[in-house]
């Protein structure tokens, strides 16, 4: 019977907010683009209230009252004048901001199409509308916040498809990763058996990256230290057979989940992505994730779209988000391939591993 009691596990994790300097630059940049609206703004009010002719306060003079309450009169008539003073934005002004907005988002590692979809959807919510001149500030950075989340794809959570598979059909779920070289796979399927492991799920490993020098000792060193069984051959042999050999063990032995590394390779490397499509034949993943890294900007977006068309992915994680200070990345890679970021790596310990929360990530705009 491979049923435990979940729920305990379930109420002692906590999954944490990200841990990292992401969107470093882009949060300040971002807080004076709005700033300088609303200030723009607010000039073009004063401006336009100085030009008003001045006739009807001369008459009002000869009413007599104490400075005093003369002052209080204009403050209060002044305060209500700010709240309820109205300003838009037109087509020709926000071309001139969205031009700035565009030149902030590219900077940052926001794919070219991500920055036009953002710019196009805000044009939409702002142009031509009347704003509370106290309010402009907050209402663009509203709208920004919702056109953030929305393009961030849902992610879904891959304990509980690992539970329900294993504990429904009475079958490992087999979880299959896949990358160029050095992005952090190894890394991140010991930090995912960790994290399985603390949510009560039993897993295996298999070593499917028998290429490698010394690959298969690093994973068994990890193995060693989150308490995990890896299931390994020889160096040279084929990694179908690893993969398929982990699933059976898993199977014998109740095992929930079973993961499988793999060799990096380049996404522009033909024949190396084809061994790929035979792993993913022989071992029927239930979960194809694309590991790559979070620094190297639209190179991670052209790498995952060379291995969803070989493999089709099913979900990513971006790992060294801990030294990724733009954070655009993120922001994009899940636009642009259709496929949700599952976690974020957030460092080299076993439990920097972020569950991705579209939420919280906006926050870390500061928006
Ligand atoms: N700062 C930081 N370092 C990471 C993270 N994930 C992995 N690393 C480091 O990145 C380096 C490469 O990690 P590996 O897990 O060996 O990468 P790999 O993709 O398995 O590499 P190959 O098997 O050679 O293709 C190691 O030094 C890891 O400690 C992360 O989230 N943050
Ligand atoms: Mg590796």
């Amino acid at each position: 019977m491979i049923y435990k009691n979940y729920d305990i596990f379930e109420i002692l994790y906590k999954d944490k907010l990200p841990d990292s300097n992401m969107f470093k630059f882009l949060k300040d940049k971002l807080k004076d683009w709005t700033s300088k609206i609303s200030r723009d703004k607010s000039e073009e009010v004063e401006k336009n209230e100085e030009k008003k002719p001045r006739v009807k306060k001369e008459k009002s003079k000869k009413i007599i009252v104490a400075p005093e309450e003369e002052e209080d009169a204009k403050t209060f008539l002044g305060r209500i004048k700010e709240k309820i003073s109205k300003v838009k934005i037109t087509e020709k002004e926000f071309d001139v901001y969205s031009e700035e907005l565009k030149t902030l988002l590219l900077e940052n590692n926001v794919a070219f199409d991500v920055s036009e979809k953002i710019i196009a959807k805000l044009r939409e919510k702002i142009v031509n509308q009347e704003f509370l001149k106290k309010e402009v500030e907050e209402q663009i950075k509203d709208s920004l916040k919702n056109i953030i989340e929305d393009i961030l794809i849902e992610p879904f959570d891959v304990a509980k498809n690992v539970k329900e598979k294993s504990f429904l059909e009475k079958k490992p779920y087999v979880i299959l990763f896949c990358g160029i070289n050095g992005s952090g796979k190894t890394t991140s399927v010991a930090k995912i058996a960790d994290y399985l492991k603390e949510k009560g799920i039993s897993v295996v490993i298999a070593a499917g990256d028998t290429f490698r020098a010394a690959s298969i000792e690093q994973l068994k060193k990890h193995g060693e230290r989150i308490g995990v069984k890896i299931i390994s051959h020889d160096y040279g042999s084929d990694p179908a057979s690893v993969g398929f050999d982990a699933i059976n063990y898993a199977k014998r032995n109740s095992i929930d989940c079973v993961l499988i590394d793999t060799a990096g390779r380049m996404h522009t490397a033909k024949n190396l992505l084809k061994e790929m499509e035979k792993i993913v034949r022989v071992c029927k993943p239930d979960l194809k994730i694309f590991v790559g890294e979070s620094v190297t900007g639209n190179d991670a977006i052209e790498q995952a779209k060379a291995f969803d068309e070989t493999v089709g992915l099913d979900g990513i994680i971006l790992t060294k988000a801990d030294i990724d200070e733009k954070g655009g990345t993120s922001l994009s890679v899940g636009f642009v391939t259709k496929k949700p970021i599952l976690f974020l790596g957030t460092g080299q310990e076993y439990e920097n591993i972020e569950v991705f929360d579209r939420k919280k990530f906006v926050e870390k705009l500061g928006l």
